[in-house]
């Protein structure tokens, strides 16, 4: 058996983000992650980082790269009916914008930063399991390379993601989640081509949403909402491009810019709340405790603000014994959760075609994209929510 202060489950951007933050307070964790280290840092997702998110990471010591390769993007464009609005985040929000950098360059660089710092993330872990959480000394139980080790700690965080095993250790009718399916899906390509557009471009069009992001000058990352039971391999080059031009279309005769797609998936879209975050020595952070559907780019970015609070919490018990964060944690971080989880709401059902619907509920949509884009007032509530909220305590 060994010991440590934080036990950890999942080496994402909550698990590693919370054990870096708590290295730099003195605390002493351990990562324990199922898949491997090149598994981790391989994996595609999120891509845009909140101005608090890319702010912390650079007072954390692990900004530098981020820095120097990711892009800053001052708004994004809004297209439906044929023409195309654009918010103007510093301009909206006193001076605030996003960082464009995808979430696995930000997992390679915390992982660089806890290796170097001799911090212990096991990879492979196989059979991860929690013990003892009905008391004061939680454990986790796991196989590593084929011999079976215990890790006792003050406190547990469960940082395993929509899958994770950490939340399923609470006590029968501890926890209650909120859960709530779109009847659609995105998929997601990645290709070798120059920016279409110099900013990120959402659009809402009769035939479903589309979105055109980036990931470097050489790279970009585009999205179309599909059916949930579609497979990637309904969805030929031919075909991603064509409903690309047609969903994306201008009345100008604008086109987006096509090269060799490298990758392809497509995934459901998904809002989840687990209330309380929080059973006994055991807290949860990130897609863990909730889940949002993409179109606000919230996920990583709330599983960073969880990280954030967490390690706050467990800093004022070791440093000063002081309890009350720790208790005060899930109520703390559900109160951004819940703005995120309605940010992320309200944009995909302002962006995506809901099957079975009429004329009325697209002109309303229109309407409400007119509205967003030309009131100081709407494109403001927009604004402030894109680039992040201010973090709590
Ligand atoms: P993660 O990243 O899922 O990490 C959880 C880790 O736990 C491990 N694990 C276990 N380890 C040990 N034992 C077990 N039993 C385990 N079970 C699981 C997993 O292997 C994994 O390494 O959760 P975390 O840290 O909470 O981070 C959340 C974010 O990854 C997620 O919210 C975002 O990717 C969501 N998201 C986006 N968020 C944004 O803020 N901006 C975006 O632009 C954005 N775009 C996206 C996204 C998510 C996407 N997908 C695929 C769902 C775009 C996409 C396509
Ligand atoms: C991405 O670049 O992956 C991305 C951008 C914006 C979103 C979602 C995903 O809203």
């Amino acid at each position: 058996m060994t010991r440590t202060q934080v036990g950890i489950v999942g080496a994402g951007p909550a698990g590693l983000l919370l054990s870096h933050l708590l290295h730099r307070e003195g605390i002493a964790s351990v990562v324990v992650e199922s898949r491997s280290r090149g598994q981790v840092e391989e994996t595609i997702r999120a891509g845009v980082l909140e101005q608090g998110t890319a702010d912390l990471l650079d007072a954390a010591g692990v900004g530098e790269r981020m820095g120097r390769e990711g892009l800053r993007h001052d708004g994004i464009l809004l297209r439906f009916d044929g023409t195309t609005r654009r918010i103007d985040f510093p301009g909206l929000t006193g001076g605030k914008r996003v960082t464009v950098y995808a979430q696995h360059e930000v997992l390679k660089d915390l992982i660089q930063a806890r290796l170097a710092a001799g911090g212990p993330v096991v990879f492979e872990a196989a059979d991860v399991a929690l013990a003892g959480t009905g008391g004061d000394a939680p454990r986790i139980v796991f196989r590593a390379r084929d011999a079976v080790e215990e890790l006792q700690c003050d406190f547990v965080a469960g940082c395993d993601g929509t899958h994770g095993i950490v939340r399923e250790a609470a006590p029968a009718g501890a926890l209650h989640r909120y859960d709530r399916s779109y009847p659609f899906a995105w998929y997601g390509i990645l290709v070798e081509a120059p920016a279409s557009s110099d900013e990120l471009l959402y659009a809402l069009h009769e035939r479903g949403f589309a979105l055109a992001s980036t990931r470097s000058p050489s790279v970009q990352r585009m999205y179309l909402q599909v059916d949930p039971a579609d497979r990637v391999e309904d969805w030929s080059d031919d075909r991603t491009w064509s409903e690309l031009r047609a969903r994306l279309a201008t009345r100008d005769g604008w086109e987006p810019k096509e090269g060799r797609i490298f990758h392809k998936a497509i995934f459901a879209m998904r809002s989840v709340v687990t209330e309380p975050m929080q059973f006994g020595h055991v807290f949860l952070a990130g897609d863990a405790a909730h889940v949002v559907p993409p179109t606000g780019a919230k996920g990583l970015n709330l599983a960073v603000a969880d990280a954030r609070l967490l390690a706050l919490a467990l800093a004022a018990f070791y440093r000063r014994g002081e309890r009350s964060l720790l208790d005060r944690y899930s109520q703390l971080a559900l109160r951004r959760v819940w703005k995120a989880t309605r940010f992320s709401w309200w944009m995909t059902s302002m962006l995506h075609r809901f099957p079975g619907e009429d004329a009325f509920r697209h002109r309303i949509q229109v309407a409400e994209l007119d509205y967003v884009t030309t009131s100081r007032a709407a494109s403001t509530s927009l604004a402030e929510n894109y680039v992040g909220l201010p973090f709590e305590a």
